[in-house]
């Protein structure tokens, strides 16, 4: 035990934060972000800009907002988000004369970012180990010349993260395309890719049926393996709306997030003034990591024994049979499958009794509308698609899809990263968008699938890529194994990253290495025909504008647009494409995404101009099922998982989580306020009795070494996370938390959910040894020996 343990103290920086989510605490941070970026007057102003009809849609998450159509909506990390773009910092020329590439790798990642805005393009020079600005055509010159040299289009790689507008990334898609290729990876393969797999087999759309109008008419929500708090804060309006007028909302979670407990409205004056709250969650269970499957296994299992009890009596059905049996597949199977498991295997795998499944069972059977929202608690499992599946299941049981107050709502991440795949970011693309694509641009686009996320980096692991094009994000942090992605990439021909901010992915120099620096979407985006708006698709399904009005960053600074029909004209010319007529005027690229996507974009244009924009169709919410049987279809989930973790008690299931100030890889600060970590993020959440178990003391320095099948790297050394304080919390047994990315280097290429093959990044298996042991350990760790790879 440490001397601060046996003086009872918490660790440094570990403090309980009573107060309510939101609220005072919330206005305080904003004050301070603005602070922190200098920006006071100007950030003010841009805040009040964000999400309204006149402006730019917030860069932060994607929850929809009635705000665009009216008043402005106060959200603590959207305002971060805004900040952290508008910053009065930047990253001049002259900032590299004093930073060495090698330099700046030592640097951490919140220092890289905080460094402000990029202001030039620029090239690595390899003598000086510095970038040096070029001009803008020579970089389209540099990089058309490295892809044309590939023997192969397939040989690239074209990233996008989801910040990208419909417009940049539909002609990305067309660009990547006539040059030959799928290669999509796309941020959506480490995020909601289980529920664009999974749904469609089930409802026949990959997407959410629900608008915000249905969490008006609800009576019972359930919230699965989502914090909305800090990822969606303006999803917490919605909820606390619901929760006052008295709909019950289950949540499950492993963590006790405080926003789901209770929250303050900072929009309230009467919850703001008498600092009282609004209770959430009416009940909270707190599932083992990755032990969903288990309990919604077991929610069906009860429902279904509720069900088969009101036969027996002769009472009215518990499921909606004439709904099943007009609509649906598969019902037998699910319900024999249900009927036969085990409550014990429920109850081990899930860590939660009998009795609560039961509880969420009969809740659920009262609702006559219920919603179920979710995130990555139930996405980045290897059963992520069973898991979406599962919960779809829930829901065709009682035929809360396609009416009113009902549906499933998947919580996407990026703010467009629905968009983005909706105009064609697909590795995987439907023959059919292909079919309108060669229509209406008359070329031949590739029909063979190209490399998601984990598939891109095995390829350039292995020389099989040779170009990698990043169209904004932070593939090297943001993906599993940085180890792997940092050699993979530093092996390449070419690194080119369309950005904002500096990142590490930038800073892994190639034979070639270019950074280009774009606009943000709060500001100002000028071109031949005048000042351009882009557009969005929010979780929801709603089209809408965004136009920014800040002075840009530099003058030297492109739009994402502009960027690519640069690259694109000088590397596949302009002969199908006229690169400058569409940059010219973006309504131009509308028109044409239209026509390739008719049945979606009608009147695209025009309808952009309707106060609020417009919905793209969800046919299951007409239920309308676009399966190939015309109906939604059960899937049975074959089994509780074989699962190591649950066999040997020294193997903890890590949990990588988002802090409150951070927006993935980007880290605004090192404070994680709501759940009391100040200052620090080597933190390792911890059971106080796995704590004990481990004969270990809180504020105890550990390592984490991979478990199980993945545990050694390729080269045969252990995966291994050195130097974690442990933090007691209250977390089950048998799990463990750290924080995304530090906990990156524990997480395997191959560890990932196979239809969708997102990395299982909240179920990571660990062993927690003490501080400075992990190399006697490796032995053992060893034995466990090497699993297939990612092919
Ligand atoms: N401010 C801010 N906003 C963001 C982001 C950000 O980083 N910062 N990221 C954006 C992006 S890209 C995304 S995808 C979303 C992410 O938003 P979320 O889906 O909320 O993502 P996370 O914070 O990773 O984790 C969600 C929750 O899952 C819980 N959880 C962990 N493991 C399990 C499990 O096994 N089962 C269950 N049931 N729950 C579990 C965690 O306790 C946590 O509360 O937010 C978007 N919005
Ligand atoms: N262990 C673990 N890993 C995870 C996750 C996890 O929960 N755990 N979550 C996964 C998820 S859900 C996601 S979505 C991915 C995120 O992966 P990415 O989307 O790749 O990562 P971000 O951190 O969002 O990208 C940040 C960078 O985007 C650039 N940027 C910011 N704004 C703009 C802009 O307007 N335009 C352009 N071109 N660039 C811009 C900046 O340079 C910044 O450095 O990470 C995944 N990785
Ligand atoms: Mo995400």
């Amino acid at each position: 035990m440490s001397e601060q343990q046996a003086n009872g103290e918490r660790p440094e920086g570990i403090e309980p934060y009573d107060e309510p989510a939101g609220g005072w605490g919330a206005l305080r941070a904003v004050a301070a972000a603005l602070k922190r970026q200098q920006i006071v007057m100007q950030g003010a102003r841009t805040l009040l800009k964000t999400n309204q009809p006149d402006g730019f849609d917030c860069p932060g998450c994607a929850w929809p907002d009635p705000a665009h159509t009216s008043s402005f909506e106060f959200c603590e990390n959207g305002a971060k988000a805004v900040t952290w773009e508008s910053t009065a910092k930047r990253v001049a020329p002259d900032f590299f004369d004093a930073h060495p590439v090698a330099e700046l790798w030592t640097r951490d990642d919140h220092w890289l970012e905080d460094q402000g805005r990029l202001t030039h393009p620029l090239r690595y020079d390899a003598a000086t180990d510095r970038f040096r600005p070029v001009a803008w055509d020579e970089a389209f010159a540099i990089i058309a010349r490295t892809l044309k040299a590939l023997p192969d289009p397939n040989m690239a790689e074209f990233y996008t993260s989801g910040r990208a507008s419909n417009e940049a990334a539909f002609m990305y898609q067309l660009f990547v395309r006539l040059y030959g290729t799928n290669n999509f990876p796309d941020c959506s393969n480490m995020c909601h890719e289980p529920t664009s797999v999974g749904l469609p087999h089930a409802i026949g759309v990959g997407k959410g049926t629900v608008t915000l109008e249905d969490f008006d008419h609800c009576d019972v929500i359930i919230s699965i393996g989502h914090n909305p708090g800090t990822n969606h804060p303006r999803m917490m309006s919605t909820l606390r709306a619901a929760a006052r007028r008295g709909v019950p909302i289950v949540v499950i979670n492993p963590l006790r997030e405080r926003a789901l407990e209770r929250f303050e409205a900072p929009q309230n004056p009467v919850e703001m003034a008498t600092f009282s709250a609004t209770r959430i969650a009416s009940t909270y269970f707190q599932v083992r990591v990755g032990g969903d499957a288990a309990v919604l296994k077991g929610v069906i299992k009860a429902l279904i024994a509720l069900d088969d009890a009101a036969v027996a009596a002769g009472r009215a059905r518990v499921l909606d049979v004439d709904f099943i049996a007009a609509h649906t597949n598969g019902y037998e199977a699910l319900a024999a499958d249900a009927r036969a498991v085990a409550w014990e295997a429920l109850e081990r795998a899930s860590g939660l009794p009998r009795a609560a499944m039961e509880y969420v069972a009969e809740l659920y059977a009262k609702g006559r509308a219920v919603i179920i929202c979710y995130g990555m608690g139930i996405t980045q499992h290897s059963t992520g698609t069973a898991n979406v599946q599962q919960m779809a299941n829930l829901l065709l049981l009682r035929g809360n899809i396609g009416r009113p107050g009902a549906g499933i709502a998947p919580l996407r991440g990026h703010s467009n990263v629905q968009g983005d795949r909706t105009v064609g970011i697909s590795e995987m693309p439907p023959a059919a968008f292909l079919d309108k694509l060669a229509e209406v641009f008359g070329f031949t686009p590739p029909r063979a699938h190209g490399h998601s996320v984990v598939e891109a980096i095995a390829a350039m692991r292995d020389g099989r890529a040779r170009a990698l094009i990043s169209l904004g994000g932070n593939l090297a942090m943001a993906a599993p194994d940085p180890e792997t992605c940092f050699r993979a990439i530093r092996g390449l021909d070419l690194n080119v990253t369309i950005a904002t901010k500096l990142n590490r992915t930038q800073l892994l120099t190639a034979r070639e290495t270019l950074i280009l620096p774009c606009l943000g979407r709060t500001e100002q985006d000028m071109q031949a025909g005048g000042p351009q708006s882009v557009t969005v698709e929010d979780s929801m399904s709603m089209v809408h504008a965004s136009r920014g009005f800040l002075t840009p960053a530099s003058p030297e600074l492109r739009s994402e647009t502009a960027i690519i029909a640069g690259i694109a004209k000088a590397t596949v010319g302009a002969s199908v494409v006229d690169w400058d007529w569409y940059v010219a005027d973006y309504s131009r690229i509308r028109d044409k995404i239209e026509a390739v996507l008719p049945d979606q974009f009608r009147d695209f244009n025009a309808r952009l101009r309707q106060p609020g924009g417009f919905r793209l169709p969800i046919p299951a919410g007409e239920r309308v099922w676009k399966t190939p049987s015309g109906r939604a279809e059960f899937h049975v989930f074959p089994g509780i998982e074989e699962d190591e973790m649950l066999d040997d008690p020294s193997i903890l299931r890590l949990s990588t989580l988002r802090a409150h100030d951070q927006y993935n890889t980007t880290i605004y600060n090192l404070d994680d306020r709501y759940r009391g970590v100040f200052g620090r993020r080597d933190v390792l959440l911890m059971n106080p009795a796995d704590i004990a178990a481990h004969g270990l003391a809180e504020g105890a320095v550990v390592d984490l070494l991979a478990a199980g099948a993945h545990a050694l790297r390729d080269d045969g050394t252990p995966r291994r996370l050195c130097g974690l304080t442990l933090v007691a919390y209250a977390i089950p047994r048998g799990c463990c938390g750290a924080y995304y990315p530090e906990a990156q280097p524990l997480v395997a290429l191959e560890h990932i959910d196979g239809p969708s093959k997102t990395p299982s990044y909240k179920s990571v298996p660990v062993r927690v040894v003490p501080g400075g042991q992990a190399s006697v350990l490796d032995v053992e760790v060893r034995r466990e020996g090497v699993a297939g790879r990612v092919a």
